[in-house]
């Protein structure tokens, strides 16, 4: 390989290392709800070449050894503006985990962006896994509608 060619296999390489290392942070607010009063999080969205976007969600303040649900919803019915309060459906289910003894989890699931982009996605929340109405945390991702 002569120079040349060498520079540009560098360029390259430095070109998609970074297309594909652009992780974006979403905080999670604690719903108005009295389950898991103290809950916090972030998700960590990290997109690659190939559109397969894997989410990481760190959590805290859980019900220490408690079973839970997160899903991506698309924006739902019930609100424009607030992501969280519009009661949509399921996009993308993550694998179900529970809380360790301390209260804090960690789950990650990988899926195609098509299945997530726009108001596909527009917020992550977690659910008590043997209640789905119990909804301590939500991330919202796109604040308002179309
Ligand atoms: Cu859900």
């Amino acid at each position: 390989m002569n120079a040349g060619k060498l520079g540009l296999t560098l360029v390259m390489t430095a070109l998609l290392g970074s297309c594909m290392m652009t992780p974006r942070s979403l905080a999670f607010r604690h719903n108005p709800v009295p389950a898991d009063a103290a809950a916090n999080g972030t998700a960590v969205v990290t997109t690659d070449l190939y559109g397969a976007v894997t989410t990481t969600l760190t959590l805290s303040g859980l019900t220490p050894n408690k079973a839970y649900a997160a899903h991506y919803h698309a924006f739902g019915p019930a609100s424009s503006t607030d992501p969280c309060a519009s009661n949509g459906p399921v996009s993308v289910g993550f694998p179900p985990f529970t809380a360790d003894a301390m209260g804090n989890a960690r789950v990650s699931v990988t899926s195609e962006l098509a299945k997530i982009t726009g108001d596909a996605g527009a917020y992550i929340n977690v659910h008590f896994a043997d209640d789905l109405t119990v909804i301590p945390l939500c991330a919202p991702i796109k604040t308002s509608k179309g």
